[in-house]
């Protein structure tokens, strides 16, 4: 799929090791500090497509799928599949090629896309630099396709950053020439086989920062299909710059300043307000970066805050603002991991709750979304416009006139008291029902055209016109 399908699409990201089994199983063991396989495979995930798809998902983000390292290592199993060896051969771990092709069907019957996770920057190998194999990778067999070891001691060297190794003497990476044509060309034929092969809709490039952009040119025209690139630098210039070799990246320079503003009744605003101005001057185009509260790297949002309400902004915020939002799996369950792999708990481990207040608030942020999407072509191009902001509470208008949403995202937390604000410029007109759709309690825009907001218990507001909202079941039967 292209750049404009994907722009309206909503990413629910899995590490298929920890989503779902075969078996279905929610009682399976599966201790993240054992660092091992528990057991999740692509059969698995179709089994769970409906509670996805229920929280109202589009699409969704699978950890690599290709042959890595087989045995344990020191940093334990290559369960996350960035340990690459063979790119010619699947993890057999997670199922066959007709299980993949399988997943990729059932969400194509379900209109759904399927973005796959892909390495090139390095492959993996179970030791120290000076013990590598390299007649055990393919197709790049050979120590003529690598650059000679040397560690990442100083990531403000970007050519250190490029040409240097991740990884350790445990678990080393040894860093692949994707400067020279062979690798770009031996790269370029593969992607193009496997997209077509698995109907592969998107692709989530790793290590992105450690490849130079030019590689990402050949590399996204080769695949053919929408690509988003992980360059994990809050730097807004610096990471906004890969945009202009590959069509998206993921949005770490706003992860930042949501994660200041919203982990922490004493959080701010302003970092948040310079960010949108940031992104929106240095990136080429802020409708497809992809915005995130959490992914396998970095510590859930609960291990910062126990608070459900800062929970709630967070991912309210997450979804509603500009780009494809991305959540990952464990996230609507208020998993609590703090960092690697304490961050990658089996979501089967919560039975696949559809009571929990995060799975119910996502349905809604993503219904409404899906719907302003469907009425409004300028939505997903409409850059957020802040109307109100004090150093706790931030409201924004995306979306074109009369089919707009309107979110208010606070700090407060959920044991503040009420806080009750007019909101002008949400370009409603006077006399205008406006439903807000977490509590679809209904309120008319005043003569003076503000719209009476009344928080409450740190939650997050969201609203949507009656009219716009009417037919399409958001808030229906209330
Ligand atoms: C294993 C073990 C761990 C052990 C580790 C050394 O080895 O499991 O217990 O501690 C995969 C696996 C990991 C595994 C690694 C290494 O491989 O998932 O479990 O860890 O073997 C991607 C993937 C990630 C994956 C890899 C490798 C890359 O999403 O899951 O890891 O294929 C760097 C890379 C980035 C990478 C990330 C994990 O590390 O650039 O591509 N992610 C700074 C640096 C970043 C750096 C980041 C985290 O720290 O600039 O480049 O990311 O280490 C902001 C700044 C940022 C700064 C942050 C901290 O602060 O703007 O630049 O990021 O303000
Ligand atoms: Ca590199």
């Amino acid at each position: 799929a292209t750049s404009e399908q994907w722009r309206s699409r909503s990413i629910y990201q899995v590490l298929t090791d920890r989503f779902a089994r075969t078996d279905g199983s929610t009682t399976a063991e599966c201790n993240t500090a054992d660092v091992n396989y528990c057991g999740g495979t692509w059969r698995g995930i179709i089994g769970q497509l409906d509670y996805i798809q229920n929280m109202g998902f589009t699409a969704i983000w699978i950890s690599p799928i290709t042959y890595n390292i087989p045995d344990r290592t020191e940093y334990g199993d290559a369960y996350h599949g960035y340990w690459q060896q063979d790119l010619y051969k699947l993890n057999d771990h997670f199922g066959t090629a007709e299980d993949l092709k399988a997943l990729s069907q059932a969400l194509h019957d379900r209109d759904m896309y399927l973005m796959v996770d892909i390495v090139t920057n390095h492959n993996g190998w179970p030791g120290a630099s000076s013990t590598v194999d390299y007649t055990r990778f393919n197709p790049f067999n050979d120590a003529k396709y690598y650059h000679p070891s040397c560690s990442i001691s100083n990531y403000s060297d970007q050519a250190m950053v490029e040409d240097c190794w991740l990884g350790d003497d445990k678990v080393e990476l040894p860093d692949l020439r994707t400067e020279d044509q062979a690798v770009v060309d031996g790269y370029g034929a593969w992607i193009g086989e496997l997209v077509a092969n698995y109907s592969i809709d998107g692709l989530r490039l790793d290590t992105a920062k450690h490849v130079a952009p030019p590689f990402w040119s050949s590399f996204n025209a080769a695949a053919g299909v929408f690509c988003t690139g992980e360059v994990f630098s809050g730097d807004p210039s610096f990471t906004c710059s890969y945009q202009n070799a590959l069509d998206s990246v993921l949005n770490y320079p706003l992860y930042y300043p949501i994660i200041s503003f919203l982990n922490s009744s004493s959080g701010t605003t302003a970092p948040l307000l310079t960010a949108i101005s940031d992104i929106k001057s240095q990136c080429k185009d802020v409708s497809l970066l992809g915005t995130f509260s959490e992914n396998h790297d970095l510590p859930r949002f609960a291990s910062m805050t126990q608070d459900l309400a800062l929970a709630k902004n967070a991912l309210a915020l997450t979804l509603l603002w500009d780009g494809i939002p991305i959540v990952y799996a464990g996230q609507e369950q208020h998993y609590a991991g703090y960092g690697d792999p304490g961050n990658r708990e089996a979501t089967w481990l919560a039975a696949y709750s559809r009571q929990s207040e995060l799975y119910n608030l996502l349905a809604a942020a993503n219904q409404v979304r899906n719907r302003a999407l469907e009425i409004d072509e300028g939505y997903a191009t409409y850059g957020v416009d802040v109307v109100y902001s004090t150093q706790n509470v931030l409201a924004v208008r995306k979306g074109s006139e009369g089919k707009q949403i309107v979110s208010v995202f606070t700090n407060a937390g959920d044991s503040s008291t009420p806080y009750a604000v007019d909101l002008a410029n949400t370009g409603w007109a006077a006399g205008t029902k406006v439903l807000e759709v977490l509590t679809c309690e209904e309120v008319v825009v005043a003569d003076n055209g503000a719209l009476p907001v009344s928080m409450d218990a740190g939650l997050p507001r969201i609203y949507f016109s009656s009219e716009a909202a009417s037919g399409s079941g958001i808030c229906a039967g209330t």
